[in-house]
This record gives C-alpha cells, structure tokens and sequence, in this order.
C-alpha cells in the first residue's frame, strides 16, 4: 500500500512538474459589467485586478468592462450569470435580497458604525457564510469591494430632523428593507433600478435618492439635487459575482488567480472610494448643493425609530443570520 502512495505521488508529481507553468491558463475574456461609471473607484479595482491577472496568467485572463449599465441593471447582470450567459458583475447586494432573502442583511438600518466594522464582517467568517448562500444560486462571490456608507440627497428642502422626510419622493433600491425604512421616516418610497435615477430626478418624477458621496459625483446625481444630508443610514457592500456554471469550467489555477486578484482589487477599490468620499463631498458643495449633517440627538432618534425594520424583516432573512451578524459585531466592538 505504501509502495503504491509512493509511485502515485511519484507520478502525480512527474506530470506536474513536466507541464509547462501556463499551460493551466486558457486564454478567457471575462465581461465584467458595472452600473456605476468607470472614474468610480471600481474602475481603479478592475485596473488593479487586471494587472494581477496578467502577472499570474501571462496574460491570458482579461477583463473586460462594461460601464454605466450597458449590459443591463444589477439584477438584470446577475441573472445573466446564473444562467452562464455573462461571467462577471460588481453589483450591490440590495437588489438581489429577491434572489437570495438573507442578503437583506446588509440593508438593514444603522448596522455598521464605520468600514473597519463592515470590513471586518465581510472577509471574515460571516462573509463566508454569505457567500455559500450566494453559491446555492449560482453566483461565486470572488470578494467584497465597498459601495459605500449611503446618504440622502434631494431637489425640495433641508432635511435636519426624522419630520424632514415625511412626504419625500425617495428613490430606494428593488428591496423592501429599504421600502420600509424610508416609509417608517415618512418618506414616499419608491423602489426604481438604479438606470433610471438620473432621469425620474431629472424631471422630478422623483425629489429625493440615497447613495454614497462617491456615487452622488459620480453618477453626476449633484446636478440634479439641492440637497444633501449626511445620513450615514446603511452601508451596502459591493458583491464582485462570477457566473458558477462559467467559473467551474475554468482550471483550478484559473479559478484560485480570479480569487486571489479580486482581493488585489478590492483592496485597491477600497483604498480609492475611501480617499474620494470626501473630494467627493468638496465636488457637490462646490456645484451648489446645501450640506447637512445631523445632531447627535436626532442622528439617535433616526436610528432608534428604524429599529422596528429589524425585528420587522428578522424572518425572513433569518433569525440566525442576523443573530450571526449581531453577534459577530459584539465580538468586533469588544463588548
Ligand atoms: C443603487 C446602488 C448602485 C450600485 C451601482 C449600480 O443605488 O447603490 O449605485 O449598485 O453599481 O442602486
């Protein structure tokens, strides 16, 4: 029995070492499609994961963007790749709640208090957890790059206190974690793909939208609003998804250099958005958009109304995820 583990290992090791290094590396163009534009901090991402590819697969990977939603929405992209159509999107996780319930736990109001404790929670064991869940539906999660901390911006008044909300035309996401928190302040909400923002506030179809700085410049939303509140009321992550049935067709060294460069990427992404958040903020005062932030005491009284959205949706995302993530945040604030 001995002898034979010895001659395999022997053989296994002989074909190995005879194979030339990039034989495991096809040559793959890989669509990766973006809503966002690409002066945002993911193009800067996608630079930085291309270059790792190269590195690992003499050239052989390459990505291509795609950006401003070419290639569809967010949920439109997903879609795309569980059906093995499109390889790869960075999307944010709210739109796919429909898809996969518990993902709605990063919707949920006021959750992280800054990116170190987002950061934490995300490439650790909880982020993995999630990334099973992601898997079950056909979608491979390479990393988590950052979206960003989301603020409310809009074209009527100041918004300064909870009162301020009630009868704004807000804009949220396709998932009704974000419905119900932008109700419960009183707000008019109105869930609408993120392709179509730019003209329903436009033409005032809608007043009001919640995205981070970096997005609100970006996406040129600034020249449509007056106003803008530092709300600080979730944090979304970005979701880097391979399509499951393309990734497992790729080699083993394919897939291990995709996983590896996406957290080349995402560390340089999240380096990039959290330098502009604040060039951001400087970009849409000097466009003319009033700036508020809120008190202390209000900044408390937002938060402990949205608490009901909680125990609201606890369900159906899973009593077990959110208690994961409640837990997991415990241990990272030291309490
Ligand atoms: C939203 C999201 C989007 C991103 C982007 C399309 O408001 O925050 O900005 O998913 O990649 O819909």
């Amino acid at each position: 029995m001995r002898k034979l583990l010895l001659t395999t290992t022997a053989i296994a090791f002989a074909v190995g070492a005879a194979a030339p290094a990039m034989a495991e590396f096809n040559s793959r163009n890989i669509r990766v499609s973006n809503g966002i534009n690409q002066d945002h901090p993911v193009g800067n991402g996608i630079k930085a994961m291309q270059a790792c590819l190269d590195d690992k697969s003499g050239g052989k990977l390459k990505l291509t963007a795609f950006w401003g939603g070419a290639l569809g929405g967010d949920l439109q992209a997903t879609q795309a790749l569980r059906s093995g159509v499109q390889e790869a999107v960075v999307t944010s996780s709210s739109p796919l709640v429909g898809l996969i319930p518990s993902l709605g736990v990063f919707d949920l109001p006021f959750l992280f208090a800054n990116s170190k404790e987002a950061d934490a929670v995300m490439d650790g064991a909880f982020g993995d957890m999630m990334n099973k869940k992601l898997e079950e539906q056909g979608l491979v999660n390479l990393a988590y790059w950052e979206n960003g901390f989301r603020n409310l911006s809009n074209s009527k008044h100041a918004v300064n206190k909870w009162e301020d909300f009630s009868g704004l035309k807000v804009r949220v996401m396709q998932n009704n974690i974000f419905l119900d928190t932008f109700q419960n302040l009183g707000a008019n909400a109105t869930p609408m793909a993120f392709g179509e923002v730019f003209s329903a506030l436009e033409t005032n179809a809608i007043d009001a939208q919640e995205n981070p700085y970096v997005t609100i410049d970006t996406s040129k939303f600034y020249e449509v609003q007056k106003y803008i509140t530092e709300t600080n009321h979730a944090y979304t992550p970005f979701l880097f998804l391979f399509s499951k049935p393309i990734f497992d067709s790729y080699t083993p060294e394919e897939q291990a250099a995709l996983r590896e460069c996406a957290v080349v990427g995402r560390d340089e992404e999240r380096k990039v958005i959290r330098e502009l958040n604040q060039k951001s903020l400087e970009k849409i005062k000097a466009a003319g958009l009033e700036v508020n932030t809120l008190s202390a005491e209000e900044q408390a009284r937002i938060r402990e109304k949205s608490m009901v959205v909680y125990e609201k949706h606890k369900a159906e995302i899973g009593a077990d995820v959110v208690d994961a993530v409640l837990a997991d945040l415990k241990k990272i604030r030291g309490q």
